[in-house]
């Protein structure tokens, strides 16, 4: 009970810059975590994965073993911290990074891929990957039974739980994986941006990031829903091993919660994993 850190309950807070060890023997075996039990730490970003292996591997054994947190912050404009209080959020990320800044997960075709997802924000997440149908292997509870297996695309992935997908990986693509909530698809969003707004501080503010949009073009301006859908691309700017050989201009179909998994050719992953060496 006092390993369990329930403060108050099971053991006594730790003050700032204090510590504890904790110590415990591992009896359960699957995707868990472990975080903060105050709100507002969570809602900082304060978890981590904790990966139990079981002592017998799982069948089919997978070649790529993947983990992933989803999680969203509100960070309005001229802010650098996320206001913890606040229902509606504006970036939505996987492992603290909205895309295009996520790192591709990188698989050679043939091989078999498992990807932990983990959510604890405030948000359910229906998680969808392109290109390959997987099946939900496992929640925070541990296994589940091969028999309750069943194709899907989409994993709603709720606040608190963890689901593991996995696949074999047959199609070679850059496959988009992303939440499926239009707008946990965006990012940068706040209230003040928008046809609502013909003019003003938001507007200016995409216009002069990229110029798609100058401001002295007055029929650029009555672009229905804009600047929601933004289309920004900045592939030099998140120029990496693991983005090497995208089709030019992929940095403009990511935002928000979106990564993406690779199946490549194995001469292609090969020369992608030499240039990570
Ligand atoms: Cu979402």
């Amino acid at each position: 009970m006092e390993m369990e850190g329930s403060v108050g309950l099971g053991q006594d807070p730790l003050p700032p810059g204090g510590s504890y060890t904790y110590e415990f023997t591992l009896k359960q075996h699957g995707t868990l975590f472990y975080h903060s039990h105050f709100s507002m730490q969570e809602m900082m970003g304060l978890i981590g994965l904790l990966i139990v292996h079981p002592q017998t591997p799982y069948t089919p054994q997978v070649d790529r073993d993947f983990g992933l947190i989803v999680q969203e912050w509100q960070i309005l404009p001229n802010n650098t911290v996320p206001n913890t209080m606040a229902m509606e959020f504006n970036w939505l990320t996987f492992n603290g990074k909205a895309g295009p800044a996520t790192t591709p997960m990188l698989v050679k075709q043939g091989e078999r891929v498992r990807i932990r997802l983990v959510n604890l924000g405030m948000d359910h997440h229906p998680l969808h990957l392109h290109g390959n149908q997987f099946v939900v292997t496992g929640t925070e509870g541990g296994r589940v039974p091969e028999g309750q297996w069943h194709p899907q695309n989409t994993v709603l992935v709720g606040v608190g739980q963890a689901r593991n997908i996995e696949f074999d990986a047959k199609h070679i693509g850059d496959w988009m994986m992303h939440c499926h909530m239009p707008h946990h698809m965006m990012n940068q969003m706040v209230s003040m941006a928008g046809p609502m707004t013909p003019s003003g501080h938001a507007q200016m503010m995409n216009s002069t990031t990229i110029g798609l949009y100058p401001m002295d073009d007055p029929a650029k301006k009555a672009i229905k829903g804009y600047p929601q859908d933004m289309w920004m691309p900045m592939d030099e700017m998140f120029v990496k091993p693991e983005t090497f050989g995208l089709r030019k201009g992929w940095s403009g179909a990511m935002m928000g919660m979106m990564t993406m998994v690779r199946v490549l050719p194995p001469g292609l992953y090969d020369e992608i994993q030499g240039r990570r060496a």
